[in-house]
């Protein structure tokens, strides 16, 4: 079988009502380049990335046509040279940013022709470790919430079947910071998880002091306290909370991540698939997690993070992130104990629905 074409498609996904967050501003659509590899057999594979608000779409796109050079002629089997060609032909440009993020879209669909190939899951594909994934709810509990409706938005959660979620917590008025993460414990019960994510808006010592503010609040983690680059500083707010420091989303590659691993930055590596630049990389950098003894979550990209996240034996939780699903023909199912089930189908398990593909085109 060889790649005779990459193709792309960008589509425009809106998120209403739109999110305000600390860091990106007002979210309101997540745009995304949607790339095809077509073969000679007639099988096709299939992944995407995505920009909030359109911001430097165009950019990406044009990283990922760039690179259809690497890919035609290819034999998927052979999928592996891959990242061996394009780590070559991205030296000039680097190894973080918008190359990676091309490279990434590439290596997606190369998964899923893989797996479609063999006829197989790529969680079955790798060598599966679970048939089902812990995930949280990631899609809601925002900073624009009022109390009422982080209490109402958390048990509409559990009713949905979810056992863990995720609310955002910023530096400013830490009294009133955890008065929110509390409530919305009061509302789940001790025996629901509960993630709170800062998206690096703290110093060192805020983290520190509103962090031992949490500590009661028994928090699954505490995710991105400061700027992704400060590893030193995460390190110090890790030693000083007994609650899980969870970061790693805004890395780019497995170096990246061991980067991270050496400065011994969190207690739970959340990799992003697309700064990963695919799901090679991906998994490169959940093997390095295991070594040292560090559970690997994933940022984003549900429908393709739960294949990856069931193929690594320290595998953590999926975030379930809603925003990608209206492109998408199957929506991920969760189990009596709030697991994604990994699905038989073969590549992904997850395709792209030409409908909604013609709906969103942009
Ligand atoms: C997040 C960051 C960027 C886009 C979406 C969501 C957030 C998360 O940090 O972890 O969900
Ligand atoms: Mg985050």
């Amino acid at each position: 079988m060889k790649i005779t074409r990459l193709r792309t498609q960008v589509v425009h996904l809106p998120i209403e009502p739109a999110i305000p967050t600390a860091i990106l501003g007002s979210i309101r659509s997540a745009d995304c380049v949607l790339t095809f590899l077509d073969t000679d057999e007639g099988l096709t594979g299939e992944g995407l990335v995505f920009s909030i608000n359109n911001r430097r779409l165009s950019v990406i796109h044009d990283m990922i046509r760039q690179l259809e050079d690497l890919v035609v002629g290819l034999d998927p089997r052979l999928g592996g040279t891959l990242n061996t060609t394009a780590w070559k032909d991205l030296n000039f440009l680097g190894y973080e940013g918008v190359s990676i993020v091309g490279l990434a879209a590439v290596d997606n669909a190369l998964w899923d022709l893989r797996g479609k190939a063999a006829g197989m899951n790529v969680a079955h594909l790798i060598g599966a470790c679970r048939s089902a994934v812990p995930t949280y709810a990631s899609g809601g509990l925002w900073l624009g919430s009022s109390i009422d409706a982080l209490q109402k938005q958390a048990r509409g959660f559990v009713e949905r079947g979810f056992r863990a979620m995720k609310t955002r917590v910023g530096p400013t008025d830490p009294e009133g910071m955890v008065a929110r993460v509390a409530a919305v414990r009061e509302a789940i019960g001790p025996g629901v998880g509960l993630m709170v994510d800062a998206n690096q808006q703290m110093s060192v010592k805020q983290a520190i002091r509103i962090g031992r503010m949490m500590e009661p609040l028994n928090l699954t983690w505490f995710e991105e306290p400061v700027i992704c680059h400060n590893h030193e500083g995460e390190a110090e707010i890790r030693a000083a909370l007994d609650t899980p420091i969870a970061s790693g989303e805004t890395v780019y590659t497995h170096r990246g991540i061991l980067a991270m691993l050496q400065a011994g930055s969190c207690d739970v590596m959340m990799p992003d698939l697309q700064r990963m630049g695919g799901p090679t990389e991906f998994l490169k950098a959940g093997h390095l997690c295991e070594a040292f003894h560090i559970p690997c979550s994933a940022h984003l990209f549900p429908e393709m993070s739960l294949a990856l996240l069931a193929g690594l034996p320290g595998g953590s939780y999926l975030e379930y992130m809603p925003w990608f699903e209206a492109i998408y023909r199957e929506r991920i199912e969760l189990d009596g104990n709030g697991h994604a089930i990994v699905p038989d189908r073969p590549g992904w398990g997850f395709s792209f629905d030409p409908d909604a593909v013609r709906h969103y085109a942009g």
